[in-house]
């Protein structure tokens, strides 16, 4: 069911990928599956591609409706890694999961030659956290695969993306920006059917910053495109409640379910079944029907 939210356009009901269609009249859950060496005990490589596709399994036994692949950490003053590197990382997860998963997988990453062979390799969802601003094959890269993209802002590269988080009005200049990356999309022959948008919370923000974006998420809706949020764990919850990284799913909690009344329709989370049923609850209190 769709329907209007506080007098704000009605919300986008689906997704186009592909040859498939997502239906986002419910939340959809992404699962992050890092598939960086850290990520994974020691062992080879083989060990590590198995111990990817164990993890993601699972994750779509609790309910994960995308599992996003990422092989280059992109949190704030993380290195760059190579095309190469990045390429071995990902290439044989992919392979494995595209096989044995009916969910379909989303590459994370802004190089278009990464996106390119992540396609041919079975992902069907480009995650792009420039939003189509740090290579410019990668807008032709989606439009000649036809394959879901997510629009993400960031203002600079992970590495130095903190050292500038003043901007006059937030809110209006993410949305300026996304609205420029929508336009890089439809003039390289993307659909619009094929796109969702994302505030980049953590990118180039302060904790206020992110804190103004969620409270304020409804205004994203004018960009007519379903609202991807990725808040899970993050430091500015960290800040606010002082907790370490591996005490954050209530903050993460409180984020999902306020950003679905906001209008967010997807979740980029790593705790999958403790948000599964977070959205669920907070869709069935918003939008089931009354009794
Ligand atoms: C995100 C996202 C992403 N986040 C999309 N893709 C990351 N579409 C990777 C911190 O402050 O939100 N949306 N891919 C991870 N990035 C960060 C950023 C991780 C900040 C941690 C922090 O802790």
């Amino acid at each position: 069911m769709v329907r209007d939210v506080g007098g704000e356009p009605t919300r986008p009901g689906f997704w186009r990928i592909g040859s498939r269609v997502l239906d986002l009249s419910r939340p959809c859950i992404m699962g992050v599956l890092n598939v960086t060496p850290d990520s994974f005990s020691d062992g080879n490589r083989f060990q590590g591609v198995e111990q990817a596709v164990e993890s993601a399994l699972l994750m779509v036994e609790e309910g994960a409706d995308i599992i996003d692949v990422g092989g280059e950490s992109t949190r704030p003053f993380a290195a760059p890694v190579s095309e190469d590197e990045e390429l071995r990382r990902v290439i044989p997860v992919i392979e494995q999961l595209a096989e044995r998963l009916s969910v379909p997988v989303s590459i994370d990453t802004y190089k278009a030659a990464v996106a390119r062979r992540a396609l041919a390799a079975g992902a069907e969802i480009i995650n792009d956290i420039s939003g189509l601003a740090f290579d410019p094959e990668m807008a032709a890269a989606v439009a000649e695969s036809g394959a879901g993209l997510v629009l993400m802002h960031t203002r600079g590269r992970p590495e130095i993306m903190q050292t500038d988080i003043i901007y006059d009005d937030l809110v209006a200049e993410v949305i300026d920006s996304l609205r420029c990356s929508l336009e890089m999309a439809s003039g390289a022959g993307v659909a619009r059917e094929q796109i969702v948008v994302d505030p980049g919370i953590g990118f180039g923000k302060g904790v206020a910053g992110n804190l103004e974006i969620l409270r304020r998420l409804h205004e994203f809706v004018r960009l007519d495109r379903p609202i991807l949020v990725g808040t899970s764990r993050k430091s500015f919850i960290g800040s606010v409640l002082n907790r370490p990284v591996e005490e954050r799913i209530f903050g993460t909690a409180a984020t999902v379910a306020l950003a679905l009344a906001g209008g967010a329709s997807l979740f980029r989370v790593h705790d999958v079944k403790a948000m599964r049923d977070v959205a669920d609850m907070a869709h069935a209190i918003l939008y089931s029907a009354t009794g």
